[in-house]
């Protein structure tokens, strides 16, 4: 590590010691962008890297809400507004039990880049909560959702900060928070991305992460001159995101062995297809059911434990941040893993990433790998301002060359700094030089 790089650290993690996951995403970003600010001595002077790293506004509430047996709940609400250069903030909601700040501004960090790769005009953000609807009621969670807008309400909008969903935070869940921002303030505006079909959702948003992620992998295939088709591939979380990339993957003709949650992992050797793979997408969202209910059903076998130790030609991590650790990384890569694509955000631990480095397995951040979730927000976004509805076509052939476009300016970048093949630099930099530009052109604002 270069001593520039590590004094940054040390006054990142000395300011708030307790984010781990943020100064992991941090790192990673710092470690990449020295050649850039090498070539742009005005960065330094406009101390980018350290502008970059703050958020332009936290905001933590309290939010109440009575449970099914009238008792009083009280959980802590977060919206990170993070960088607003590019665009109004936009993001995601995390409803989970692990949620703190440090997720809220790791994710909301590396949305600002992810979003900046997609060329679509959005800034960065994230909320969420350390609620997790799991295990609670549907009027638990109505309730819940509607408590936490009541305060956030007033620090969104169609140009200020425009949310989505993010794990525990799907369909249901944005339709109560929806539901509420519109009784609030009396407006049906495009506040919320992934909102239903019928009342100002687009076309392929549900879809679109997953999808997304499975363009990218395909795109990374193809310049070993491969395909999906016949491959196996392994899948770890089965929600929105791991569901649509199983979807394509079998319209692709590869076979998808695994999905797992936190208690372990369903393996089916013949492939999750069919009537099965029709089951998963309904799991959680309709039936509110785990894996291992799924390998009960299909009279699969359930192990503990995760799903990298199953042998594979692709792995997508597509549940949550640190999934693959060293020694999953070094199984994979020892069962001959061509191709590791992030669906999930930073799935991977700074370890693995460098050991699928040194081996030559081709890897997507998830800054560009599933990134196609936020472009269709935009899409969404863009259609909201019209008050117009495009076709599945139109939005799946913007998908598809948007992430065609990630791919490449990736590709393009890792090589123009010396690093060919190298995603990881090509996305930081790239998304980073963009955010950067415009921070330098505004001001010091
Ligand atoms: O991590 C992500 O990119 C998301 N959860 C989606 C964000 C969005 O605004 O659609």
């Amino acid at each position: 590590m270069s001593h520039e790089v590590e004094a940054f650290m040390q006054e990142v993690i000395g300011r708030d010691p307790d984010e781990p996951e943020f100064h992991q995403a941090v790192h990673e970003v710092a470690e990449c962008v020295g050649p850039l600010l090498d070539r742009h001595p005005e960065y330094r002077r406009a101390r980018i890297l350290q502008r970059i790293v703050e958020p332009e506004r936290v905001i933590s509430f309290r939010v109440n809400w009575m449970d099914d047996n009238g008792d009083v709940q009280v959980n802590r609400g977060y919206r990170v507004q993070f960088n607003s250069a590019l665009g109004p903030y936009k993001g995601g909601t995390r409803f989970h039990a692990s949620v703190h700040l440090g997720i809220i501004k790791f994710l909301g960090f590396e949305q600002m880049f992810k979003n900046a790769l997609t060329t679509l005009p959005m800034g960065g953000g994230k909320g969420g909560s350390d609620f997790s609807p799991k295990g609670k009621s549907d009027a638990e969670v109505r309730r819940f959702c509607h408590a936490y807008m009541n305060e956030l309400y007033r620090h969104i909008g169609p140009s200020t900060d425009v949310p989505a969903g993010d794990n525990g935070c799907g369909g249901r869940e944005i339709g109560y928070l929806y539901g509420q921002y519109k009784r609030l303030t009396n407006r049906f505006v495009g506040v919320f991305t992934g909102k239903g079909i019928d009342w100002g959702g687009s076309l392929i948003r549900r879809e679109a992460a997953g999808y997304g992620t499975v363009y990218f992998a395909q795109e990374l295939l193809a310049t070993r001159g491969t395909s999906f088709e016949g491959k196996t591939v392994t899948v770890s979380g089965f929600g929105n995101l791991g569901y649509h990339a199983i979807e394509k993957l079998n319209e692709l003709g590869a076979r998808v062995v695994t999905i797992a949650d936190e208690d372990g992992f369903v393996h089916d050797p013949d492939g999750i297809r069919g009537e099965k793979a029709a089951f998963v997408r309904d799991l959680w969202t309709v039936h509110r059911m785990s894996a291992r209910d799924f390998a009960e059903r299909y009279d699969l076998r359930f192990r503990p434990g995760k799903p990298w130790q199953v042998k594979c030609d692709v792995a997508l991590p597509t549940a949550t941040e640190n999934e693959i650790q060293l020694e999953d990384a070094q199984q994979l890569v020892e069962n001959g893993c061509m191709c590791v694509a992030e669906g999930a955000n930073m799935p991977c631990t700074r370890d693995a990433v460098r050991l699928f480095a040194e081996h030559n397995v081709l890897f997507g951040p998830g800054k560009a790998a599933n990134a196609g979730g936020v472009a269709v927000s935009g899409l969404e976004m863009s259609q909201n301002s019209m008050r117009l509805k495009w076709s599945r076509a139109e939005v799946d052939d913007r998908l598809r060359r948007i992430m065609k476009g990630i791919h490449d300016l990736c590709l393009e970048t890792a090589a123009d700094f010396g690093k060919p093949g190298n995603y990881v630099v090509g996305a930081n930099v790239a998304g980073f030089r963009k955010v950067a530009t415009a921070m330098l052109e505004q001001g010091l604002v």
